[in-house]
Order: structure tokens, then C-alpha cells, then sequence
């Protein structure tokens, strides 16, 4: 019998870029596809594969029956509720941060460690966060190659990592900033959203975003480091299987709407030549190599969006160091930064319920 596949948070941001990845697919390997969400969500009408479905609320019944459930919540709701799939005889692929960092649990990219997803001694799978998500299927495919050694990274993070309330703020301060000639003196752009009943006190982020970049990304925990700049460090580890691999990163949040970007600097064990890892990103079906740096032809966030692959460009040998990689990558942190990760983590786990 065809599996059952169960999409829990399906009514918010990721679970509905979740159902345009599954409607856009040619095929579809489910017998079932069932739309869970909250109570408040609960008989709402989706229509998924030209059929109309109503979402049912989360409960343990839910997952009776389920054979994949695909978790798109907040880290407290999949902590509770990804073991109650599990129980039921679900395996639960889960892209929240509940269990990323579990031993006992997998964290797959399926390009990189496609071999960890039959592994289920909780029957839970992790799907990474979108800032490392962003860049793993190129250094994956470099480390193959070269032997990954070192990293440093810098994040270029867009509003939508932090939900619809950090959209929703970044064009309320486009709004107000507008055509004022703002930018160009310390303080401007604050006093602005101010005047316009947006003080920084009421946003998610802790500085403003209009004209601006803030360096601050995820939740402060302390000796200087925020949340983000510790999972591209603890995930990156994981997914590469290096345990000792020495990453420094800084998370900085930009006025892009969707589309993570980092700037990569890459040590590896062997040498590596611009022209070795082009080859080594083209022979990568999930990465596009944009490299023209001469006629400006390079990734953008803006060129990207709504895009599956991991766009790669700016590889250059960096001047001062041996053996390491400059290079440019952007990501949709919705698409394979979320939602596509997760749900290819699941079409490869079909075939086990078929
Ligand atoms: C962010 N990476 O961009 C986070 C979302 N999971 O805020």
C-alpha cells in the first residue's frame, strides 16, 4: 500500500511552501496525504494535488494510520508532539530545533548524508536550520572532494527566518522610510520609525532594518554568541560528520524579504583550485554555479528566490591562505532552507512503507 503522509503546521509559512513543493512535483509516492494544524485551523479547506482537503487538529489520534509526518511548528509543539507521532508508528521528520543536536537523532541533508536517513532508534528525523541548511550542499560536495578542515562564515539572513511577524515588520519600515532621504545620519532611520508608531521597542529584530544590517540573529546566549552563529557551528558538525571541525561564524540579519546568503571561507586538507571546485559544483545537481565575476555575474537573493537549488558564485583561492575557498552561496531559507529539505527527507523515506 502506498504511505501515508502527515504534514503537521500546515496551515502556517513553511507548511504552505510545503504544499506548493508538493503540488509542484510530477509525482507523488502517497497513498494519503492528511493536514494537521491547530485546534483554531482545524477545518480549513487546502486543496493539495487537485483535491480538496480539511485540515484536522493536532491530536494523537491524528496519527493513527500515518506512516511519515512532516513537523513545520515552533521547537515546543515538536517536542511534545513529534514523540507522540513516533509512538504512534510514525516516523517524524521534524524541522524545528527540538532535536537537532539528539544523539539519537539523525540531522540529514540529502545530499550530503543520505545514508542517515533509514537510522531511526527514536523514529525522528531532523531537518538542519535554513542558515547552515543554506550552504551544506556546496561544502558538502567540496568536502567530499578536498577534505573539509575549517570554516569561518558570514550570514546575509533574510526577514522571513524569523517568521511573518519579521516580514510584515520589514515592509511596515520600508513604508515609513521611503523617499525621506533617510540613512545618512546616525539615528535617522529610528527617529523615522518612531514618528511613524514603529519604535524598535514593538519589532522583532533589535535594531532597525530599514537602510541597516543588524548583527544579531536568533536568541543571545551568551560569552557573545547568538543562537544562529551556535547551530551553524553544532550542525554543520553534524551533517558533515566532522565532530572536531573548527567553524567561527557571524549571523547577521539584511533587508531581504526570503533567501539566506553566506559568505564562505573554507580550508581543506587538500589543495583545491577555483577551477577543481567548479567542476566539483557543476557535477552538483542541486547547486548552480553563477560565477562570472568579471561581466558582475554572481547570486543575488533578489535572482533567486523561489528557486530549489543552492546558488554558488564568487569562488575564488583565498590570497593568504593555503588550501582555502572564498565563495558566495545563496539559499531559500523557505524552500530548501525548510520545507524542502524536510519533505525530501520523507520521499526518501517512502519506499520503506510502500
Ligand atoms: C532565522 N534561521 O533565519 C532562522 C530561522 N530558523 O531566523
Amino acid at each position: 500500500m502506498a504511505p501515508v503522509l502527515a504534514l503537521v503546521g500546515a496551515t502556517g509559512a513553511v507548511g504552505t511552501v510545503m504544499i506548493d513543493i508538493i503540488n509542484g512535483r510530477e509525482t507523488v509516492p502517497w497513498g494519503e496525504i492528511r493536514l494537521i494544524a491547530s485546534a483554531r485551523s482545524a477545518g480549513k479547506k487546502i486543496t493539495v494535488r487537485g483535491e480538496e482537503l480539511t485540515v484536522v487538529a493536532l491530536s494523537p489520534e491524528a496519527f493513527d494510520g500515518v506512516d511519515i509526518a512532516m513537523f513545520d511548528v515552533p521547537d515546543e509543539i515538536s517536542a511534545e508532539w513529534a514523540p507522540i507521532a513516533a509512538s504512534r508508528g510514525a516516523v517524524a521528520v521534524d524541522n524545528s530545533g527540538a532535536f537537532r543536536m539528539d544523539d539519537e537523532v539523525p540531522l540529514v541533508v540529502p545530499e550530503v548524508n543520505a545514508d542517515k536517513v533509514t537510522s531511526r532508534p527514536k523514529g525522528i528525523i531532523a531537518n538542519p536550520n535554513c542558515t547552515t541548511l543554506s550552504m551544506m550542499a556546496a561544502l558538502g560536495a567540496l568536502h567530499r572532494e578536498f577534505e573539509l578542515k575549517e570554516l569561518v562564515v558570514a550570514s546575509y539572513q533574510a526577514v522571513s527566518g524569523a517568521g511573518k511577524e519579521g516580514v510584515d515588520r520589514l515592509y511596515a519600515e520600508l513604508e515609513a522610510v521611503a523617499g525621506k532621504g533617510l540613512g545618512v545620519r546616525a539615528g535617522d532611520v529610528r527617529e523615522a520609525l518612531e514618528a511613524a508608531g514603529l519604535p524598535i521597542a514593538d519589532s522583532p529584530f533589535p535594531a532597525a532594518l530599514a537602510f541597516n544590517v543588524v548583527p544579531s540573529a536568533g536568541s543571545y546566549k551568551g560569552d557573545g554568541w547568538y543562537s544562529e552563529e551556535l547551530k551553524v557551528r553544532n550542525e554543520s558538525r553534524k551533517i558533515l560528520g566532522i565532530p572536531d571541525l573548527k567553524v567561527s561564524a557571524t549571523c547577521v540579519r539584511v533587508p531581504v524579504v526570503t533567501t539566506h546568503s553566506l559568505a564562505v571561507h573554507a580550508t581543506f586538507a587538500r589543495e583545491v583550485t577555483v577551477e577543481a571546485a567548479h567542476k566539483v559544483f557543476e557535477a552538483q545537481p542541486t547547486v548552480v554555479l553563477v560565477d562570472d565575476p568579471e561581466n558582475g555575474v554572481f547570486p543575488t537573493p533578489a535572482d533567486v528566490v523561489g528557486g530549489d537549488p543552492t546558488y554558488v558564485g564568487r569562488v575564488r583561492q583565498a590570497l593568504d591562505f593555503p588550501n582555502t575557498l572564498d565563495f558566495f552561496v545563496c539559499g531559500d531559507n523557505l524552500r530548501k532552507g525548510a520545507a524542502l529539505n524536510t519533505y525530501e527527507i520523507a520521499e526518501q523515506l517512502a519506499p520503506e512503507f510502500s
